[in-house]
This record gives structure tokens, sequence and C-alpha cells, in this order.
């Protein structure tokens, strides 16, 4: 018999870590990490329709109309029908959560509560590799040689909407729009929430929360700041 597929999503401010914690979850895990920032990239980068409007938005830091943004998304997932995935950055509106809703059953949703002024430091000081997703930071973890990507040797660069008036933008806009979203899941019975300032004091709780739901590939790694 085929083994259960489990489905989650993780959620949370800019900069909160989904992505870094989306990484090391689908290391441990085995899970499909699919990040709706980077789906969104990838179609600015090879100038489709919905990547040239969603550049416009995205450089201001508000989010992509959702019509944009749930095609995108459903499009991808429609290939991934028999894998187990994490999905990083959507939905991230009551609109987007209700269409997700009709197309799968979630297994968990994982929220990072993350104070305000710890994420303003964080986005303000992150550099990524933009072909593999790679994410850095100058002083959480910074590659070895500064500006370059630790395996490819590749630049690093800054996304667009890292720029401090961007991500005041997408903060402020994070509040509103967030709340819903959350609601529904906490109704559903879904939501797990983690708090704190750092990412590798939250981990070994994600991946014991985790671990109960699901058997990881990998043993817990440690990971020092
Ligand atoms: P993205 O790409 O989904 P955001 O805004 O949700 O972007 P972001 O900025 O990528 O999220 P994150 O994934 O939560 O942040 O965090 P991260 O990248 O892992 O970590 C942030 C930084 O902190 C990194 O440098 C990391 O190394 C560092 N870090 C992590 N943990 C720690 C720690 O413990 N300590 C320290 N010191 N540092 C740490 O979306 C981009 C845009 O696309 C559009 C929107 O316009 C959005 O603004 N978009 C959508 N629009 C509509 N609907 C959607 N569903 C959309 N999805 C994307």
């Amino acid at each position: 018999m085929a083994a259960k597929l489990f489905r989650a999503v993780i959620l949370g401010p800019p900069g909160s870590g989904k992505g870094t914690i989306a990484q090391r979850i689908a290391h441990s895990f085995g899970l499909q990490h699919l990040s709706s920032g980077d789906c969104l990239r990838e179609d600015i980068a090879a100038r489709t329709d919905a990547g040239i409007l969603a550049k416009k938005f995205i450089e201001q830091g508000i989010l992509v109309p959702d019509h944009v943004v749930t095609r995108l998304m459903l499009n991808r997932l429609e290939k991934m029908t028999n894998r187990s995935w994490l999905l990083d950055g959507f939905p991230r509106t009551l609109q987007q959560a209700e269409v997700l809703n009709h197309s799968c059953e979630l297994d968990m949703v994982i929220m990072l509560n993350i104070p305000f002024e710890t994420l303003k430091e964080r986005l303000s000081a992150r550099w990524i590799h933009p072909s593999s997703g790679r994410v850095y930071n100058m002083e959480f973890n910074p590659p070895h040689i500064e500006g370059i990507d630790d395996i490819s040797g590749e630049p690093l660069v800054r996304h667009e909407d890292d720029k401090p008036e961007a991500v005041l933008a997408r903060l402020r806009q994070y509040k509103d729009v967030a709340k819903p979203v959350i609601n529904l899941y906490q109704k559903r019975g879904v939501l797990q929430s983690f708090s704190g300032t750092e990412t590798n004091t939250i981990w070994p709780y994600i991946y014991s929360t985790l671990s109960s739901r699901i058997t990881p590939i990998h043993a817990e790694e440690t990971h020092q700041t």
C-alpha cells in the first residue's frame, strides 16, 4: 500500500524564517518544498505574462493579485499530486486559502511568530543565491566568502523587496491579511504555532512536532548561530 501523503504549509511574516525552516524540513522529512516567492521570481526571470505583472507588485513590497498567484501555485501543485509537500508563502490571503482548500486537505499549518524588530533587522542583512534559492544572513549564516555562494562560487544578490521602504510595506500589509488565514486554520485544528527570536531555538520544537506525524529521513541536526 502506498504511504499516506503529508501536506503542510508554513506561515509567517516576511523574514520570519519560513524559507530557512522550510529547507530544513524538506531535508529532514523529504517533503517537496514549494515557495511562492521563488515561483514568482522564476516567472519574472522567464518573462512570462504572470512574471511581468508580478514584478511591479514585488518591487513595491506589496502582494501580487490573488488570481495570478493562485493560478501559478495550483499549476505547480498539479505536477506534485503523488508527493508529500510543504508550501512556503502560499496561501497568504483568505481567498488563496479557500482556493487551496478546494484542491487538497492540509495535515499541518506551521505558524512562526517573530517580533517585528527582529524581522526588520534580518531582512536588511539578507543575501540570496538566485538559481538555488540558498539564503544567507550576514550575522546568522554568512557565506564563507563575502558576496559569494558557498557551493557554486557564484555572486549573491539582494531581493528588490529587501530595500527598507519595501520591507516596511510588506510587514504592515502582512498583519492585516494574515489574521483571517490564521483564524481559519486555527478553527480547522491544524495550526501549530512557534514563537521566538531565533530559528535555531524554534527548530527543535518544529522537528519534534513534525516527527510525531511523519517519519524523518534524516536525524535532527544541531544548527549553531
Ligand atoms: P517571499 O519570497 O515569499 P516573504 O516576504 O514571505 O517573501 P521572506 O522575505 O522570503 O518572506 P522568510 O522566508 O520568512 O522571508 O525568511 P528567510 O528568508 O528564511 O529568512 C529571512 C532572513 O533572516 C535570511 O537572511 C535568513 O538567513 C535570516 N534568518 C533566519 N533565521 C534567523 C535567525 O534566527 N537569526 C538571524 N539573525 N537571522 C535569521 O515573497 C516575496 C514577494 O512575493 C510576493 C509578495 O509581493 C512578496 O512580498 N508573494 C505573494 N503575493 C501574493 N500572494 C502570495 N502567496 C505571495 N507569495 C509571494
